[in-house]
């Protein structure tokens, strides 16, 4: 069985191939590397949800093969939900980490409440039609300085509720287990194998 993991993000790959080998090991994962007329899709949604579909379908539908789209990110209590579904380009540049992560640094300076929560919405989509997307999320607290080379994004000043370590600082298998992607890719997985028949005609 193929899919494709309708991502151009490195830090998602290394984790949906290390939670999709743990969950579907006979699933084959193609990157949209295999794809190189594949266009960017436009995220032009206004929830995870909508977006994860978006990219989903637009994958699907241009390679024919099922797709897996995550669209995930950041919400700040203090700052209202932001970044939210921007937190890719919160900086005004696409995929720059360290500007996004340090923009909200500067946004929470002397700010008391700290907590946040990672937010993943996992979209799976076949070509015949069949459609599922899944959310979840991992709450936890802002730290002031960054700590941790592991993950990717806001994991080094994001700290999970009952955890001292940032998710930068975790073992990747301690993150995947605790983590807003973890937790939406696995439920999809079950639905995956569980639900063969409807996607798979
Ligand atoms: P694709 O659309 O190609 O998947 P993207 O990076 O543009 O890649 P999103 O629009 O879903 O994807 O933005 C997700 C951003 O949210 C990501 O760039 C990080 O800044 C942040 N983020 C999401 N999950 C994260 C995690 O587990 N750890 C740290 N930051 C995360």
């Amino acid at each position: 069985m193929q899919i494709v993991l309708a991502t151009r993000n490195k830090g998602k790959i290394r984790e949906l191939a290390r939670i999709f080998a743990h969950e579907l090991p006979e699933v084959e994962l193609l990157g949209t590397d295999n794809f190189p007329e594949l266009a960017d899709v436009d995220e032009t949604e206004d929830s995870f949800e909508g977006n994860a579909l978006l990219k989903a379908v637009a994958v699907s539908r241009f390679t024919k093969l099922p797709a897996i789209a995550d669209d995930s990110g950041l919400a700040v209590d203090h700052l209202k939900g932001a970044p939210g579904i921007y937190s890719a380009r919160y900086s005004g540049v696409h995929g720059d980490d360290e500007a996004n992560l340090q923009k909200v640094l500067r946004e929470m300076e002397g700010i008391a409440n700290r907590r946040a929560q990672f937010v993943c919405a996992a979209a799976f989509v076949a070509p015949n039609g069949y459609q599922k997307v899944i959310r979840a999320e991992m709450v936890g607290e802002l730290i002031s300085q960054p700590r941790g080379a592991n993950g990717f994004g806001y994991d080094p000043i994001f700290v999970p509720e009952g955890f001292a370590q940032t998710t930068g600082e975790m073992a990747p298998d301690l993150k995947d287990s605790i983590s807003h992607r973890g937790k939406a890719m696995r439920e999809l997985a079950q639905i995956i194998s569980s639900e063969r028949a409807s996607w798979e005609q």
